[in-house]
């Protein structure tokens, strides 16, 4: 492993164990990868008569500047990318790294309780962010696991509305989608509820009931063995057959743990095959340009049969 000398001693207390050899490199750090590619260095074994000497990169991660140098380095070894090595090795939590997990989607949930009976009109969608993660931190987090989003009225048809000056009016509908990390571990939680107390329209409780509705299927067929993109259809069907689904238009769900999106998917493009162990978002949503959007997220643990939501919050259109 090669770190820099800010991170040397909390690396070595860390690898205790590990197996791993810990390495400082120089402020220019594939300068040092480079010479550990020099045949010889005792990192790369001294080729035996023709063996082929390869080494492995994450092709989804090294910058094309960087891997010109190592190639240019690399003299007699095969540079070959992996994209998606690591992701996958990822994919199965560990049952230390769910109880982070769990850990994380708890602070959320409890953060979240203290904040919407705040939230009220004639507040900036920032100052609903801000307490937001203000408690998320004060219960524990480390942070915030992505920019926390608040979009409310007709900014609330923005997928990934970052909170902005927008005063709160009474009868918005008001998305607020954020995570927090702890130990390292992140959560991810979206909730829709309307802003003072009374509905502007029919119209918005009729379309979180078919989001809810869109949630509910996935949680109750999301099990080990069916695909990313059988995992979607749960919840997308539901939209499409009320005739919403042009309006919802990015995937159902993504795995999270060290980074807020990790593989595998539920979308229509994931053909990987869920497993017990994985950890899923769920969050259908439906979005109309110029009135308002919808969107309710819970994460979820693949279990033996099915799966199992590590959200607690309430779901009841508040
Ligand atoms: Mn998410």
């Amino acid at each position: 492993m090669l770190t820099d000398f800010r991170y040397l001693e909390q690396a070595e207390q860390e690898l205790t164990g590990s197996g791993f050899a810990l390495k400082e490199h120089e402020p220019e750090m594939w300068k040092t990868v480079g010479d550990l590619l020099e045949v010889g260095n005792g990192f790369i074994p001294r080729r035996r008569y023709r063996q082929e000497l390869r080494w492995g990169f994450e092709g989804d991660h090294l910058v094309e500047k960087d891997y010109r140098f190592l190639s240019e380095r690399a003299r007699g070894i095969r540079l070959i990318p992996r994209e998606g090595l690591l992701a996958e090795m990822r994919s199965i939590k560990s049952p230390e790294e769910l109880m982070l997990i769990k850990k994380a989607v708890s602070v959320t949930d409890e953060a979240w309780g203290r904040v919407w009976p705040q939230i009220k009109p004639g507040l900036t969608e920032t100052e609903v962010a801000a307490l937001f993660e203000y408690e998320q931190r004060r219960l524990g987090a480390s942070g915030a696991s992505f920019e926390t989003i608040v979009a409310s009225g007709p900014r609330s048809a923005l997928p990934h509305g970052i909170a902005g000056q927008r005063l709160l009016q009474a009868g918005d509908l008001l998305v607020l989608d954020g995570g927090a990390v702890v130990d390292g571990y992140c959560s991810d939680f979206t909730r829709t509820i309307v802003v003072g107390g009374e509905l502007r329209e029919q119209k918005q409780q009729e379309l979180y009931d078919l989001v809810l509705a869109a949630q509910e299927a996935t949680l109750s067929g999301l099990k080990p063995g069916i695909t990313g993109r059988e995992g979607d259809a749960l919840g997308r069907r539901v939209i499409e057959e009320a005739g919403y689904g042009s309006y919802f238009r990015h995937g159902l769900g993504h795995s999270l743990g060290l980074a807020i999106h990790e593989e595998p998917r539920l979308s229509p493009r994931t053909e990987t095959v869920l497993a017990q162990g994985m950890v899923l978002t769920v969050e259908p949503g439906i979005y109309l340009p110029g009135w308002g959007g919808i969107r309710i997220e819970d994460v979820v643990v693949i279990t033996e049969s099915g799966c199992e939501d590590l959200t607690g919050s309430e779901k009841r259109l508040t």
